[in-house]
C-alpha cells in the first residue's frame, strides 16, 4: 500500500506534467527543488532563523531588520516578481518569490540566497535570466538589468529605513554570519556545480554526456523519460555517408590522462534496421586520430548500452589515445533516428557498462594544512551527483606525505550546516599515514539542499591532528 507521503509526491508529479503541458514553467532543475521542499521541510526550520537577513541582525538592537527589508522588499523587487514570475513562482513553483505575501516572497529570496547584497550583479536571481535564460519576459540582459536594478532599490531603501530607525547595516550578507560553528572545519568548496564542470576525476573510464555535445544540424538533442540523447531525427530513411555535409554531427571533448588503448560503450536506441547506425571517429584539433568507424549496433529494446564495432561484420574497435591530451569524439549520423545518450571511453578491458555509474564524478580537495600545523597535507573526498535529490560523496581520504594524522568524526557541512542525517563519517576513528589515507569505505548520500547551482560544502573534524 502507498503511503501518504508516496501518494503526495505522486500527486506532486502529476500535477507537474499536467502543468507542463501548458507553460514553459516546469524545467528540470526546478521540477526538484519543488519535490525536494516536500521531503525537506521538517530539516529547514533551524536554518531559517540562522541565515535570517543575511547576518544583518547583528547590533541593531531592537530595530526589526527583516521587517524594514521586507518593507523595502514590497516597493522595489516584489513589484518585478509579482508582475513578471507570478504565473509560476506567484503558486506552485520554488522559490515562491512572487505569492502576494511580501514577508513570504521575501524570505523566499532571502533564506536561499537568491540575492547576494555585497554583489546585486552576481545575485542568483539576476544570473538566472542573465547567464540561463531563464524565463524572461523580453530580452534577458534587459530584464535582468531591471531586476538588478529593483535589488539596488531594495538595498537602498532597506538601509535607508534602518538608518532612519537609529541603526546600521552590520556583517551585510556576512553569508554564514548567523550560522553556527564547527570545530577544525576546512574552507567551502566552489558551487558543487561549478566543481564538477571544473574538475573531472579521471579514474580510467572517461564519460561523456549527451547534453553537453555540440552538435551540428540536423543533429538535435532529445530527451525521453528522464534520458537525454541526440539524434537526426527519422524523416525520408536517409542513409549518409561519413563525408556527407549533409549529416549530422555531435562532438563531444574529452580529456585523457592515462595512455592507454580505447574500447567505446553508448547508451544508444537502436529500435530497428534502418535506425540503427552511426559513423564515430575520434580528432584531435580537427585531424583525425582514428578513421571513421562504421557502427551498426544490435537493435536494442529501448536505451540499451552498446560497445561500438566497425562495419556489417561488427569487428571490435579498440584505439590507443596518448595520455594528458584533449580529443573529441565525433558521431555523425549515419541511418536517421537513431539515438545516442551517454557514452564511455574506457582503458579496461573487463569494463562492465551494466554496473557503471556515468554520474559525472570529481574530486572536492581541500588545504587542510592550516589545521594540522603541517604543510601540504590534503583532505579528499570523492564527489558525484547521484540521482535527482541527492549528492554522494565517498572515499574520504588524507593526503599526507610526512606525517601520520589522527582523524575523528568527520561532519559533513552543506550551505554552513551540518544536518544529522548525514552522520556517516562521524564513526571515522583512525590514523591516516603517508602510505594508507583512506578514511572510509563507506559512501555518504546526502540530500541537496539548494542544489547543484548553490550548494557549497566543507567538512568539520572533532580531532585532525599530527599523531
Ligand atoms: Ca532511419
Ligand atoms: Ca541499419
Amino acid at each position: 500500500m502507498k503511503s501518504r507521503q508516496q501518494k503526495k509526491y505522486f500527486f506532486i508529479v502529476l500535477l507537474f506534467s499536467l502543468l507542463g503541458l501548458y507553460n514553459q514553467c516546469v524545467p528540470q532543475a526546478t521540477n526538484k527543488s519543488k519535490v525536494k521542499t516536500n521531503i525537506e521541510e521538517p530539516l529547514n526550520t533551524n536554518t531559517t532563523g540562522s541565515t535570517g537577513d543575511n547576518g544583518g541582525n547583528g547590533g541593531n538592537g531592537n530595530i526589526d531588520v527583516k521587517a524594514l527589508s521586507v518593507q523595502a522588499f514590497s516597493t522595489t523587487t516584489h513589484n518585478i516578481t509579482k508582475l513578471r514570475c507570478a504565473t509560476c513562482h506567484g503558486s506552485f513553483q520554488q522559490p515562491l518569490h512572487a505569492v502576494p505575501d511580501a514577508t513570504q516572497a521575501h524570505d523566499a529570496i532571502v533564506d536561499q540566497n537568491k540575492v547576494d547584497f555585497n554583489n546585486i550583479a552576481q545575485s542568483r536571481m539576476v544570473q538566472k535570466v542573465r547567464n540561463d535564460n531563464h524565463n524572461c519576459w523580453s530580452n534577458c540582459q534587459a530584464d535582468s538589468i531591471v531586476i538588478e536594478d529593483s535589488i539596488q532599490d531594495w538595498k537602498a531603501e532597506r538601509d535607508r529605513l534602518i538608518a532612519e530607525a537609529g541603526g546600521t547595516v552590520t556583517g551585510d550578507d556576512g553569508g554564514n554570519g548567523g550560522n553556527p560553528s564547527y570545530p577544525n572545519q576546512t574552507s567551502e568548496s566552489q558551487v558543487l556545480g561549478v566543481e564538477i564542470a571544473n574538475n573531472n576525476s579521471d579514474d580510467g573510464n572517461i564519460v561523456m554526456k549527451a547534453e553537453t555535445a555540440m552538435l551540428g544540424t540536423p543533429m538535435v538533442s532529445g530527451n525521453e523519460s528522464g534520458i537525454n540523447f541526440f539524434w537526426t531525427p527519422d524523416q525520408n530513411g536517409s542513409l549518409y555517408q561519413n563525408n556527407d555535409r549533409a549529416a549530422g554531427t555531435a562532438y563531444l571533448n574529452f580529456a585523457v590522462s592515462q595512455s592507454n588503448q580505447y574500447k567505446v560503450y553508448a547508451k544508444v536506441n537502436a529500435p530497428n534496421g534502418s535506425d540503427n547506425s552511426f559513423h564515430v571517429r575520434v580528432t584531435q584539433n580537427n585531424f583525425p586520430v582514428t578513421n571513421f568507424f562504421e557502427w551498426h549496433i544490435d537493435v536494442t529494446n529501448g536505451f540499451e548500452w552498446r560497445e561500438l564495432t566497425h562495419t556489417s561484420n561488427t569487428a571490435e574497435v579498440a584505439f590507443f589515445l596518448a595520455g594528458n591530451n584533449t580529443y573529441t569524439l565525433e558521431v555523425k549520423t549515419r541511418e536517421d533516428g537513431t539515438k545516442m545518450s551517454d557514452i564511455v571511453m574506457t582503458g579496461d578491458p573487463n569494463f562492465d557498462p551494466s554496473t557503471y555509474s556515468t554520474a559525472v564524478k570529481t574530486t572536492l580537495t581541500y588545504d587542510i594544512s592550516q589545521i594540522v600545523g603541517v604543510q601540504g597535507v590534503k583532505f579528499k573526498i570523492d564527489f558525484e551527483e547521484y540521482d535527482m535529490y541527492s549528492y554522494k560523496f565517498s572515499n574520504p581520504r588524507i593526503e599526507t606525505t610526512t606525517v601520520n594524522v589522527y582523524v575523528k568524526n568527520i561532519k559533513l557541512i552543506m550551505n554552513g550546516n551540518y544536518n544529522p542525517q548525514n552522520a556517516t563519517y562521524t564513526l571515522v576513528d583512525t590514523v591516516a599515514t603517508p602510505l594508507n589515507g583512506v578514511l572510509s569505505s563507506s559512501a555518504l548520500i546526502a540530500l541537496k539542499d539548494q542544489g547543484l547551482d548553490y550548494d557549497k560544502v566543507s567538512f568539520s573534524f572533532e580531532i585532525l591532528q599530527v599523531q
